[in-house]
């Protein structure tokens, strides 16, 4: 705690020497001609030829928003805001990264780092030498390893670094280090894959309040900056922050923090509530202002309050769901060689076994404890006479037919979607960035029980016993609705 503080004090000191520096750097810079790389000198700084209106801070806000039960990460800035990305130098040692950086005050594991100490820091960087998200496709192409340019999230955990010209690098990690599963590389970097929106000289990140354990009193400060990779044999990569383009001490605090509740779900019991899945009425929200869906689901009592009865073992475990069946195609989220199937995004819960091993629903840093807790996926739906109510989510063993967070061989994946209950609605949070971009499909309500079935080579989840259904059939009858924040 104090050595966090000290180090967060120290961080800014040195941000403080940067930016004067930096501040006067950056005043004589934006109005000026770049120079051609031909002509950089030893004395030019940095990252220079990126120095620009782009990176030119004018204001910085992180605010709770209900509608979403998450926090909105905003920096604005004097021009375009992710607007340009660094040159490709061919290879990784050296790669260029030019990013958005919210420096807070959280603890290293509010964000699932529990063996490390430093600055946590929420980043949006661009890198076109490399790809280090190999869970997301930011550029809808169908491919997970090209996507470096398109500007993307991580959580870095940052400590001061002599090997840095601007002080401070990435934490790098060891052999033992207990790195959270989204971590690609050897060192405290994590890429989440939250949403980041680009508006004109806004850039704004969404972080669901689950992911940073629900944490509200906290601050930011926010920068810009030149950042590039170091890769020396024997020890894992170095991610040095070179340069400070411009930055806001603030410090800002998170708005609408008063509004925030405790928790994102109820309490889970083993008792029986039917009521809690009998609905009363679906509907699906689309958000430009935050390019989001939230799907919900509004029930006779209480949404997620009730699991099933563990029975100890994976084949025939019991799985309770709340199921948006949908039109949206399934190769959209990844899904290939499945096209007659209905997709749905399925809010379940299951005590006999974790299928989330990327997430850690329940926040106490363990990724395979979540079964019990609500939480969603996509699945694949297919008619199957061998299912009591006709249906089931059939297998697939290979890989590259399910999306990277699909790890059972089956249609399901486990995209860490955010839920959380308000009143008698059951809410899921849904990019539109991760249905490819579609911003209008149909969709139904339906409540169901389903069992895992292991007994055969591979394993099929089937639906066995409908206990609502607000079409009353198979159909998708209901339409998108456009929102704005406001609304909420
Ligand atoms: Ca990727
Ligand atoms: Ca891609
Ligand atoms: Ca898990
Ligand atoms: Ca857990």
């Amino acid at each position: 705690m104090t050595f966090n503080k000290k180090l967060k004090l120290s961080a800014v000191t040195l941000a403080c020497s940067l930016f004067f520096g930096c501040g006067s750097d950056s005043n004589k810079t934006t109005n000026v001609v770049k120079p051609d790389v031909e002509t950089v000198t030893k004395e030019v700084l940095p990252g220079e030829i990126y120095a620009g209106d782009a990176f030119e801070l004018s204001n910085s806000s992180v605010k709770y928003l209900s509608a979403l039960d998450s926090l909105l990460f905003t920096v604005e800035v004097m021009g375009d805001a992710a607007s340009v990305a660094p040159k490709a130098i061919g290879k990784v040692d050296g790669a260029p990264v030019l990013g958005y950086v919210f420096v807070t005050d959280l603890l290293p594991s509010d964000v699932g780092y529990v063996d490390v100490e430093g600055i946590v820091a929420l980043a949006i960087t661009s890198h076109p030498d490399f790809d280090d998200t190999p869970l997301w496709n930011e550029d809808n192409n169908e491919r997970y390893d090209d996507d470096g340019i398109i500007y993307h999230s991580h959580w870095v955990i940052l400590e001061e670094n002599n090997l840095a010209t601007g002080g401070l690098a990435v934490v790098q990690a060891s052999t033992s280090s207990k790195l959270t599963p989204t971590s690609p590389m050897p060192m405290y970097l994590d890429s989440p894959g939250f949403s980041v929106i680009e508006k004109g000289n806004e850039l704004h990140v969404i972080v669901p309040m689950d992911r940073i354990k629900r944490k509200t009193k906290f601050e930011t400060s926010t920068l810009t900056g030149y950042l590039e990779v170091e890769l020396k044999k024997g020890s894992s990569p170095l991610l040095k922050l070179e340069r400070v383009y411009t930055e806001l001490t603030g410090p800002f605090t998170v708005e609408n923090d008063h509004l925030v509740p405790k928790n994102s779900v109820p309490e889970i019991s083993f008792d029986e509530a039917p009521d809690s899945f009998e609905i009363i009425d679906t509907s699906v929200d689309y958000i430009s202002e935050v390019d989001s869906f939230v799907f919900t689901m509004d029930t006779l009592s209480q949404p997620a309050v009730s699991a099933p009865q563990p029975i100890g073992k994976v084949d025939g475990a019991p799985v309770f769901g709340y199921v948006f069946p949908t039109s949206i195609p399934p190769e959209n989220v990844g899904f290939k060689d499945i096209d007659h199937a209905t997709l749905a995004l399925v809010v379940t819960t299951h005590p006999d076994f974790d299928d989330t091993e990327f997430w850690d629903e329940n926040g106490d840093n363990d990724y395979e404890n979540d079964g019990k807790v609500y939480h969603s996926h996509w699945v694949a739906l297919v008619p199957d006479v061998n299912s009591d109510a006709g249906l089931s989510v059939p297998s697939q063993a290979d890989k590259s037919k399910r999306p990277p967070t699909a790890q059972m061989p089956m249609y399901l994946d486990s995209p860490g979607f955010h839920i959380f209950v308000q009143g008698n609605k059951l809410n899921v949070v849904v990019p539109a960035q991760r249905i490819n971009k579609l911003t209008g499909f149909k969709f139904n309500g339906i409540t169901a029980e389903m069992n895992v079935d292991a007994s055969g080579a591979l394993p099929v989840l089937r639906v066995n016993n409908v206990l609502d259904n607000l079409a009353g059939d198979l159909s998708t009858p209901y339409s998108v609705s456009e929102k704005v924040l406001a609304d909420y």
